[in-house]
């Protein structure tokens, strides 16, 4: 899917701003149909935002359920005879969208936009003010990723019983509007997608989707170059079902001499794609992935993974996009030393993706399917849990995730799951479908998975490329004997090795960390501490040359649900959740920069 761009043929209006919002604390607002009229008794609320930590009281802190968000948009007179789009960044996790009480589409997947065509509605109506409302539920339960269940307790110790989100992943489930609203245009005939292929030759290759007549197609460079353009361009069939209304053009284009997109020297060059009414620009860049048994190259080149696994989590805001943030988050990546993240555990926005193309980090881009693994002897893949309506989701949100985020050069690899039971037989046939399915969506970019289960149990990783493993030795397991953790280490990534002969990432490592808070010798929750146990790690990653890279868990403290591991959140970040350096920040700008 295409992000919304202003050009001379397209305009983007912003619905960005303050919205009426309003708890359905009965959840009877569908049945009700609500929609159909103005929502009454609203309180103010700001959207890209999460509606969370807005609130004063617990209450709608917690809801459970649908929420109401509802504004006022105008369509100028200047953009009659065009084709109007409602676009949605994210609405996390199911949306229904409704303009003037019509309903225009519903999504389900908090992390990947969507969009309705409201050309017809609006030249329809005499309104010159059209009501825009969304019905937005936070519900996750065994038919979406991530995975959840709505638990009642109401037995005799709960006489008035109360009820509440369970959720099996380490993060806060923030909700709302978190990405912009926008309302685009573009002309009746128009560019639907673009998938562009590169390699570091210099060759393009470009599909584009479209009802327009495609005439043109140019590479430009940064400074406004154009170093390539053919009119050859030839009509295919199209086989997705879900364009059936576009024909598919598809032009081979050459650059001499590019200058490559290389991790920390990002070169991006601009596609643009000309046809008999409309125009897009889309940016890439030229770079060659490939892995061999013990190496991730770029450009030929061996390219080892430092860096960490992150949120979308941040003061007030929640998960709501924040540039400002975005751009500090960037340059404290700079500033100590790392090339890559992992999008750990969801896309993150199409803004943040931007960024990591032109300051050239090197992206892991996750599905949402995180919270699939217990350890209470009950088969997640095998039994009422994970079933048939999760995997249709998971392959779902593989195709939105590739769809959204395939011509990113920063994105490198897919990860198609966080922490699986992959010990479970069930997970066999499971994960064989997910692999299959995101490497015949994309056939250019590695697949990896994330591991909590170890090398004996593993039953999937013949499917993936590279294997990445989270570990919390001395940590979880034999608590604060840091002692142990360069030989278990070794023996457990030799085990994965000697099983698979692939290459290995340690995905997460990482101990909680209460900034300011120190002691000598080193106890479990200081900075000291935090520092010994990376260095445990360091050492041994040194020794092991099938290790490809290190992303520390994580990379900012960051809220999750109560718990009593958690005191206002994880604390392992290696920056404040205000974005500020502990101890081990300094160590690692030091080990990173060597
Ligand atoms: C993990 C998860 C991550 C958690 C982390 C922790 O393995 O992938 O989401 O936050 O452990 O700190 O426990």
């Amino acid at each position: 899917m295409l992000y919304p761009i202003e050009n001379k043929v397209r305009e983007v209006k912003n619905l960005n701003g303050i919205w009426n919002f309003k708890i359905d604390t009965d959840n009877v607002g569908i049945e009700e149909k609500w929609y159909e009229k103005p929502l009454t008794d609203t309180v103010p609320m700001a959207v890209p935002a999460s509606y969370n930590d807005l609130f004063t009281d617990q209450e709608s802190k917690e809801h459970v359920g649908n929420v109401w968000y509802e504004r006022e948009f105008i369509i100028p007179d200047s953009w009659e005879g065009k084709r109007i789009v409602l676009r949605f960044g994210s609405a996390t996790h199911h949306a229904v969208v409704y303009v003037d009480g019509v309903e225009v589409v519903h999504h389900k997947g908090g992390f990947t936009p969507f969009e309705a065509d409201i050309t017809e509605l609006v030249e329809k109506s005499d309104l010159e003010e059209h009501r825009l409302t969304v019905a937005l539920s936070n519900v996750l339960d065994w038919t979406c990723i991530p995975c959840g269940e709505v638990i009642t307790e109401d037995d005799e110790k709960h006489p008035d019983g109360y009820h509440y989100q369970e959720t099996y992943f380490d993060f806060y489930n923030y909700s709302g509007i978190h990405r912009p609203v926008k309302l685009y245009t573009t002309p009746k005939n128009y560019i639907d997608d673009i998938v562009i292929r590169t390699d570091n030759d210099g060759k393009v290759e470009a599909f584009v989707f479209a009802t327009d007549i495609i005439k043109k197609i140019s590479v430009i460079d940064e400074d406004g170059n154009v170093v390539a353009s053919t009119n050859e361009i030839d009509k295919a069939a199209v086989e997705s079902d879900h364009k059936k209304d576009d024909e598919m053009y598809v032009a081979g284009l050459k650059v001499d001499n590019p200058t490559l997109w290389n991790p920390g020297a990002a070169y991006l060059y601009k596609l643009k794609v000309e046809g008999e009414e409309d125009t897009y620009t889309e940016e890439f860049g030229f770079r060659k992935i490939e892995v061999t048994d013990k190496e991730f190259l770029i450009n030929g080149k061996a390219f080892y993974f430092k860096g960490f696994g992150r949120h979308e989590d941040s003061d007030i805001h929640g998960k709501g996009l924040d540039e400002a943030l975005n751009v500090r988050d960037f340059n404290m990546l700079k500033w100590i030393g790392a090339n890559s993240f992992r999008t750990s555990h969801y896309p993150y926005s199409e803004e943040h993706m931007k960024l990591a193309d032109r300051e050239g980090f090197v992206v892991i881009d996750e599905v949402p399917a995180v919270g699939m693994c217990f350890w209470d002897g009950k088969s997640v893949f095998g039994g009422d849990r994970v079933n048939k309506d999760t995997l249709k989701h998971h392959l779902d949100m593989l195709k939105e995730m590739y769809e959204r985020d395939k011509n990113h050069p920063s994105v490198v690899m897919w990860s198609i799951a966080n922490e699986a039971a992959t010990h479970e037989e069930g997970a066999v046939p499971y994960f064989e479908e997910v692999a299959k399915t995101m490497r015949s969506l994309d056939d250019t970019r590695p697949i990896t998975i994330v591991h909590t289960t170890g090398p004996e149990g593993d039953k999937v990783s013949q499917w993936v490329d590279v294997i990445c493993v989270n570990r919390y030795y001395a940590w979880y397991t034999d608590h604060s004997h840091i002692e142990v953790i360069g030989q278990q280490l070794e023996l457990e990534m030799n085990k994965w090795y000697d099983k698979y002969h692939k290459p290995i990432i340690m995905s997460e490592y990482g101990a909680d960390t209460i900034a300011g808070y120190h002691k000598l010798p080193a106890v479990a929750f200081t900075e000291e501490f935090q520092c010994d146990y990376l260095d445990e790690f360091h050492k041994t990653f040194d020794k092991l040359d099938f290790m490809i890279g290190e992303h520390v868990w994580a990379y900012c403290d960051f809220q999750t649900k109560q718990g009593l591991n958690r005191v206002d959140g994880n604390k392992k970040g290696v920056f404040t959740r205000n974005r500020q350096p502990k101890a081990a920040a300094h160590l690692l700008r030091k080990r990173w920069n060597n």
